[in-house]
């Protein structure tokens, strides 16, 4: 038995249902609140209290690079690495790159879209959301990112660091059809979620300099995992992302210029 536990909306969770979608397996779904990953219950199963976990016969697979590395090697369906050590190799580039990543997304939701909800409750609420975090360095972001906003280093640095990313991979993509090659890869699943989450916070200006990658997203939104894993289920926070990060675009605009 395949089971699946993440939370529509979540980055990392987005990686393994991708993977899962583009190797044509069937699992059991755990599609969790945000409020659900905070419980007893659910830190029993993963006590990051984070999204994705998979298990997998009884075993449990944590951090979303390993399980879609997992996916790939335990199940049937198209090989999503390519069959040499080097390709390899250049694969876990991106899928690290990916996870350096995730923090800079973080902080762009978070200061973007979050941020506004979490400022409006009491400080004893505020503490209890930061306190909930079980990472002291997530936790302290987190605080910094309530406590700053735009005006915080991290906000700054995570624009600096996802431009980079854009920057490398046009590099990469300038004559490659995919981040790591001819071939369709893990490194395509794992970079997906973060360019989603770009678009989704209306800062698909970002691109502007990167047509290779405007076009590689293009080439992404057309597979049929894109449709399965989010035209069908669709990021119920999507609408409050799109609203903010309107309000925010012309600041971030004004960093880049
Ligand atoms: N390094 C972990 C990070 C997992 C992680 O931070 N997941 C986020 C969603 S992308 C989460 O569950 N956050 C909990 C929250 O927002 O409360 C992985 O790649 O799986």
């Amino acid at each position: 038995m395949l089971e699946l536990y993440h939370f529509h909306g979540a980055t990392c969770g987005l990686k393994a249902r991708i993977a899962l979608a583009e190797k044509g397996i069937d699992y059991v779904e755990h599609a969790l609140t945000r409020e659900e990953l905070r419980t007893p219950q659910y830190r029993m199963i993963n006590p990051n209290a984070v999204v994705p976990t998979l298990i997998h016969n009884g075993n449990t697979v944590f951090e979303s690079s390993c399980i879609i590395n997992y996916i790939d090697d335990a199940f049937e369906g198209p090989a999503l690495k390519p069959a040499n050590p080097l390709g390899v190799a250049y694969v876990w580039l991106w899928l690290k790159r990916a996870d350096e990543c995730l923090s800079m997304i973080g902080t762009l939701t978070y200061t973007v879209s979050m941020r506004p909800k979490l400022i409006a409750m009491s400080p004893e609420e505020i503490e209890q959301h930061i306190q909930g975090i079980p990472n002291a360095a997530n936790r302290a972001r987190r605080r910094r990112i309530i406590e700053q906003g735009f005006e915080g280093s991290d906000f700054d640095q995570s624009i600096e660091g996802l431009l980079k990313m854009l920057s490398d991979m046009e590099n990469s993509l300038m004559n490659n059809e995919w981040l790591s090659g001819e071939n369709y890869t893990l490194s395509d699943i794992a970079i997906t979620p973060l360019i989603e989450r770009i678009h989704e916070l209306e800062c698909g200006g970002l691109l502007v300099e990167y047509p290779s990658v405007k076009d590689w997203y293009e080439r992404i939104q057309a597979r049929a995992s894109y449709e399965d894993c989010l035209g069908l289920t669709p990021n119920p926070e999507g609408r409050q992302h799109s609203e903010n990060g309107k309000k925010a675009w012309p600041y971030i605009k004004s960093l880049m210029d």
